[in-house]
């Protein structure tokens, strides 16, 4: 097969991908120099996407009670479960959960069946976790969920204020873009975030905000906005509704006020709010720390009201623009995934509107109210509400706060189906029946991105044994189920085209979302469809949003909404006296069950840790990589501790991603509460009061091996390496057996074992040798186990292990340290020596001298970062 243009299994930066299969179930994988999102450029995870292709891992056949199963026969059970219970329980008492990171064609097929046919709203998608606030946001200033935002204005902004986002990690390519501007033209960067992200080390101001202090800092902008004469009357007399309410909502908020709570100065707030009131053309982007709040909604409608207030949205390089998670985050807001919308943006509240959709899909039924939300959906699976529930594409055992009580949550449901493309995952471990999908690169479809972007996923691999696609396995059930007529789509195309001409609903209702260019689309024309941003009306016309006002309200005004700082909901005490906050790390994808198969995105970062300050860390008497402890009224995770003066005091930070499948203790949401924004319904997962404490371990291992690892211990992380696989472990106890322990734990029970032990430190280290190359190594003591792990990782497979049992090299091959630059394999120390010897002033001399940050760029913040703190180092000498 020769090229195929698709688009990013990520992000919802939403790049255009170019995939050359190699004929043996891998791909040559490039950016796509014709797509607008990304014009050529792709980050670590997208140009890693070929490492994440093989089968191995895969859920590849149907499973019923463990057992491998037919499709006839795993659709059926499903379809009779399904029907039965509904039967016998109502529609209510069956729900579906779903994901971002489905196609359009699969979301769409999968609402039209819960509420058309089933008829219960009862479908809620992991979107809730993720962008729930900012929808309840849009609907409440725009009247519909519109992002008016477009990459175009990221171009021409003069200031972009990034709130609550890592745009360096987790949309590498648009970072890229608007760190081009910076450089090229002057444009102003401000990132909001209480802890120091690769974001903000390029920022011109980072403001470090008190967790939550969102709505206190834009109440704040909002009256210096006012003060300074900034407002745009003539555009609030025309467009906007709310303004005096605002206004007079803000007044408390002096600079003074506002400093109290955010923990701000005076002078930063001075700073960043002249800035905004002097620039015209300003674009702020939000993300996570913003939505995943328990006054989440009310953040989005502070930021949107100091936009409307000046008039500054839908003009070039002017807005707020809310930049989404997933690749198809966007595509499922649009067909109706959420609990509480119906498909094109109309509203389940509104006779009306149900009246059209039950029309227009000839459905014998139509809910009349909204469904349960994430939380409220696993409460009813505790509850027993619930007696039959379909997982579909997310994992919510891990992603889910509460995450322990979520899996015992599904484990009292009668009947769990998970359609998944990995067999093992802690969700899938619950299920009855699992049903194989296809995967990125096996599907087709589309999906839309940040800017209404929609871009077809084309598939380039064939569907491997008994895997399916998902609109496929959902309408086979639905046939089963009795409604054959209405699902029997040949292809994505014939849904597409379906859906396509629904969003005429949408045009009827007054509402933004507008496809029907593409209701009567052929069959050619969905397979070479190019990117194409909606609205795609039949006269054509522009495709930004607000610029002349037009809002989707009744009036066509916005509103501007009063909003009111809370309390902090994080409530610390002397039991939990820190503010745990969650997010990402650059390498990884949530759960881990893609990017973990790439021992190049592995070794990023290779174990969950938390990141705490120094005065923290010397309170509860702990050093970077002693093991910590946090604990909630709701669980315990276990982390390496990583000392930084990244957080703030009383701060610590997480990542997401460890599971079960990877780690012993590193699901980190089994601590964080399901307290949710009244709004939205999204969960609070960026404040959690915890309490933190050393784990106190007395025996410490760092281990190599071939094969996956079988590991017993209290504590361990296992992570892939080039040529297997790498464990941390940690007990309160040495083994009795040094050997057999790691013989079983590396899986190693043949070959030569050769040892070292030191008495006085109470260091072992054992390699084992089969046939003249190291199979295993393990290194174990009564403290953290310090050897090069790259170093040590290296010689799997190898013959040379002369140096092995040192864990360190020799001079001859001096130690790169953890890898920064993914594309050439540079690690810390080159870097750091390269500036430390005078080589290296800045970026770019890294850039010639090593390589590094010169491919996809994702490691320049962290490289600018070493410049910063090494250089002085030698102007002090
Ligand atoms: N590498 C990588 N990239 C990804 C993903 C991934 O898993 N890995 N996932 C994708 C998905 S689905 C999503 S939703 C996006 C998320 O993208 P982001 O939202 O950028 O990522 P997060 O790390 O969740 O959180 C962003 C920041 O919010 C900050 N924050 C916490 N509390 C507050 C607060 O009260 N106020 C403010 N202003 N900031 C706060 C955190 O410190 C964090 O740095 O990333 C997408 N991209
Ligand atoms: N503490 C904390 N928790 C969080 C967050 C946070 O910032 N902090 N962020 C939240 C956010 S924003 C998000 S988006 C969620 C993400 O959380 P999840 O959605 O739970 O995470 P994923 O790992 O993306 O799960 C996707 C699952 O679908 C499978 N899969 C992949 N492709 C396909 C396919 O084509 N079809 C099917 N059927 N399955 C497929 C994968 O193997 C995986 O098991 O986590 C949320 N949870
Ligand atoms: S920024 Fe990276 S993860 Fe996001 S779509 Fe582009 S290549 Fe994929
Ligand atoms: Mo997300």
């Amino acid at each position: 097969m020769s090229d195929v243009r698709t688009t990013c299994a990520y992000c919802g930066v939403g790049c255009g991908i170019i995939a050359t299969p190699d004929g043996s179930g891998g791909a040559v994988i490039v950016g796509d120099a014709k797509h607008p999102a990304n014009f050529g450029r792709l980050c670590t995870k997208g140009t890693t996407l070929g490492h994440t292709l093989s089968l191995e891992d895969r859920l590849l056949n149907p499973m019923i009670g463990g057992v491998q199963a037919t499709w006839n026969e795993a659709t059926d059970l499903v379809a009779k479960k399904f029907k039965e219970t509904i039967e016998e329980h109502g529609p209510d008492s069956v729900a579906f959960y779903v994901s971002g990171q489905l196609l359009t064609e699969d979301y769409y097929v999968a609402n039209k069946l819960m509420k058309g046919f089933i008829g219960s709203a009862n479908i809620d998608t992991n979107s809730r976790l993720c962008m729930a606030s900012s929808v309840a946001g849009h609907k409440r200033a725009f009247g519909t969920d519109t992002v008016p935002g477009t990459y175009a204005d990221l171009d021409e902004a003069d200031l972009i204020v990034l709130v609550g986002s890592n745009l360096a990690w987790c949309h590498p390519v648009l970072h890229q873009r608007i760190i081009a501007a910076q450089e090229q033209r002057g444009l102003k960067i401000v990132n909001i975030d209480p802890r120091r992200t690769a974001t903000s080390d390029m920022a011109d101001m980072h403001l470090g905000i008190a967790p939550g202090g969102d709505v206190a800092l834009f109440n704040g902008l909002l009256k210096y906005l006012g003060d300074a004469g900034k407002i745009d009357a003539e555009y609030i007399a025309k467009h906007v509704n709310g303004f005096a309410d605002a206004m007079a909502a803000v007044t408390p908020y002096s600079l003074g006020h506002v400093s109290s709570l955010t923990g701000l100065t005076p002078q930063e707030l001075e700073e960043f709010y002249c800035t905004y009131a002097k620039t015209e053309r300003v674009v702020t982007i939000y993300s996570q720390g913003v939505n995943q709040a328990s006054d989440g909604t009310d953040k989005v409608n502070a930021i949107i009201n100091c936009h409307l207030a000046t008039g500054r949205i839908g003009g070039a390089g002017q807005g707020p623009f809310s930049v989404t998670g997933q690749p198809n985050a966007m595509g499922g807001r649009e067909v109706g995934g959420l609990a509480n919308m119906l498909a094109a943006h109309l509203d389940i509240e509104n006779p009306d509107h149900r009246d059209m959709v039950q029309d227009f899909w000839n459905s014998p039924t139509l809910p009349t109210q909204a469904g349960l939300k994430a939380v409220d959906m696993f409460k009813a699976c505790a509850s027993g509400k619930i007696k039959a529930l379909w997982v579909m594409c997310t994992n919510p055992a891990v992603s889910m706060p509460r995450a322990d009580d979520v899996a015992a949550a599904i484990e009292v449901v009668d009947f769990v189906v998970v359609s998944d493309i990995v067999e093992e995952t802690d969700t899938t471990v619950l299920a009855d029946v699992l049903l194989p999908a296809a995967g990125w690169g096996e599907k087709d479809g589309t999906v839309t991105n940040s800017e209404r972007r929609i871009s077809r996923q084309r598939a380039f691999l064939p569907l491997p044994e008994q895997a399916r696609p998902d609109w496929k396995i959902i309408c086979d059930v639905a046939k089963k189920m009795g409604w054959g007529a209405d699902f029997s789509y040949q292809g994505p195309h014939e849904i597409f085209k379906e859906w396509a001409s629904q969003t005429y609903l949408s045009v009827l209702a007054g509402k933004d979302l507008d496809l029907t260019a593409l209701s009567e689309i052929s069959v050619d024309r969905y397979e070479g469809l190019e990117p194409v941003q909606w609205p795609v009306r039949p006269d054509g016309g522009d495709t930004r949003f607000f610029e002349n006002g037009g809002f989707f309200t009744s009036d066509a005004k916005a509103r501007m909404l009063a909003v009111h700082a809370q309390a902090n909901s994080a409530i610390c005490d002397l039991k939990y006296p820190y503010i745990l906050n969650t997010g990402r790390v650059r390498d990884h994808w949530h759960t881990l069950t893609r990017t973990a198969k790439s021992a190049v995105l592995s070794q990023h970062i290779s174990e969950p840790f938390l990141q705490i300050n120094a005065a923290d860390a010397a309170d509860i008497g702990v050093e970077t990589a002693d093991l910590v402890q946090v604990n909630s009224p709701y669980g315990t995770a276990v982390l390496r501790a990583q000392v930084s003066d990244r957080q703030q005091v009383g701060q610590v930070f997480a990542p997401l991603h460890w599971t079960g499948q990877f780690s012993a203790k590193g699901r980190i949401d089994v601590v964080v509460p399901d307290l949710v924004d009244p709004v939205s319904g999204q969960p609070e997962l960026k404040r959690t009061a915890v309490g933190i404490s050393k784990f106190h371990a007395r025996w410490f291992g760092f281990g190599i091996c071939l094969n996956r690892p079988s590991i017993d211990s209290y504590y361990w992380a296992s992570s892939r390496v080039k040529n297997g696989w790498r464990i941390e472990i940690a007990d309160s106890n040495a083994p009795e057996s040094f050997e057999g322990y790691v013989r079983e734990t590396l899986n190693c029970p043949q070959g030569q074992a050769v040892s070292y032990q030191d008495p006085a430190s109470g260091q072992q280290r054992l390699v084992i040798v089969d046939r003249g190359v190291v199979i295993g190594a393990f290194f174990a003591g009564p403290s953290p186990v310090y050897a090069a792990r790259g170093f040590v990782s290296d010689a799997l497979g190898q013959k040379d292990y002369k140096n092995l049992l040192a864990g360190a090299s020799g001079a001859d091959a001096p130690d790169i340290g953890p890898v920064i630059c993914n594309c050439f394999n540079v690690g810390v120390n080159q870097i750091t020596n390269a500036v430390l010897s005078g080589q290296a002033r800045d970026l770019g001399d890294i850039g010639r001298l090593l390589q590094a940050g010169t491919n996809c760029g994702s490691c320049r913040p962290e490289i600018s970062n070493l410049i910063a703190n090494y250089r002085p180092k030698i102007a002090a000498e």
